[in-house]
């Protein structure tokens, strides 16, 4: 039986954050291998695994690990250093998207991250890569809705500074904190569509709550064309949200399935939706076996018991430690 909490009297557990971590980092590594057109999968198959075997993540991951290693190093999100940390981690065989991979060079190569944000589109990226990120401020900002927003906001905008980028992870951590709360989901997705504050989003909210309050299983080929499958963070936002909350109640597995099923940007709709079923489940209902063959376990671990050791709800102030 899931519990359910009230913003004021929920705690962020270590189990809770590291079903939100590894189950992001699994979602990730899992999807991978069927992300992209014939080139990218060759590439994948040799860049694919570690050294000692294990399944690498891609750039949804990394970009998380710098989220979470700027927050510990700073208490809060400091945008100066998480961009460095963005320019710093940034590799080709990661698959970061075109238009982020020449954002982040040009931070790397001294140029400040507000303008590089807005160097390759001037109203800035409106891809997925800043919602990829967010699972883990949902978690970690849970019960402070205006805390949770800003610190989004303030990730985001320093590669994506488009509206339905920044909209994107919005929608992404909000239900990831309402998962991690136990809260009642379709309900949740209901408040998120009246609430959206664009029409591309208050639409496909409004799908999604439509199916899950119908009970009936949706063919993934609808989800595909309705909610979309795409590297736009309207195009998969929402439908990693579904996923989710359609399989809630069924082995992480079947999720990454269905995103599998669904093609196009299996990996980030995989990660996403992965990092909300983790939330809700935590760490100790991941699989097993993918788990013990994820790339950097101990890291991943590391930084999860570092974060639960946080008081992160008195934001205003820094975090108690
Ligand atoms: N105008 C036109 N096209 C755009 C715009 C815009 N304002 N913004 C984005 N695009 P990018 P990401 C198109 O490069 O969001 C990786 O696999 C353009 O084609 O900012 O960080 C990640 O894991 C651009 O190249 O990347 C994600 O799954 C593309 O959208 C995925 O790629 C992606 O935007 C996106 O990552
Ligand atoms: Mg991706």
């Amino acid at each position: 039986m899931i519990p359910t909490a009230s913003p004021a009297d929920f705690r962020v557990t270590l189990d809770v954050v590291r079903g939100c971590l590894l189950g992001l980092a699994l979602g990730d590594a899992l999807g991978a291998p069927h992300e992209g057109g014939l080139l990218e999968r060759l590439v994948w198959r040799v860049v694919g695994r570690t050294r000692l075997g294990e399944r690498r993540w891609t750039d949804d991951t990394q970009m998380t690990l710098d989220v979470v290693e700027s927050l510990l190093a700073r208490g809060a999100v400091h945008q100066d250093d998480l961009a460095r940390r963005f320019a710093r981690s940034q590799h080709w065989s990661r698959g970061y998207g075109p238009g982020a991979a020449r954002v982040l060079g040009r931070i790397r190569r001294g140029d400040s991250w507000e303008h590089a944000s807005r160097s390759v589109y001037p109203e800035g990226s409106f891809g997925n890569g800043a919602a990829m990120r967010a699972p883990i401020l949902g978690v970690v900002y849970a019960c402070d809705a205006e805390s949770l927003d800003d610190a989004v906001t303030r990730s985001a905008v320093i590669t994506h500074a488009h509206p339905l980028a920044i909209e994107g992870a919005l929608i992404v951590a909000r239900a990831t904190a309402a998962a991690a709360m136990g809260l009642a989901m379709r309900e949740h997705i209901e408040h998120a569509a009246d609430g959206a504050a664009l029409a591309p989003y208050r639409a496909r909210l409004r799908i999604a709550a439509d199916w899950l309050s119908q009970n009936t299983s949706v063919p993934i080929a609808t989800v595909r064309d309705q909610l979309g499958n795409g590297i736009a963070a309207v195009d998969s936002c929402v439908t990693a949200l579904y996923l989710a909350v359609s399989r809630l109640d069924s082995p992480f597995m079947t999720l990454h399935e269905a995103a599998v099923a669904l093609g196009g940007d299996v990996d980030t709709i995989s990660a996403m939706a992965g990092a909300i079923w983790g939330a809700r489940h935590g760490g100790a209902a991941l699989p097993a076996e993918p788990l013990a063959s994820l790339e950097d376990r101990d890291r991943l671990e590391r930084l999860a018991s570092d974060l639960a050791r946080i008081d992160w709800s008195r934001s205003g102030d820094g975090p108690r430690r």
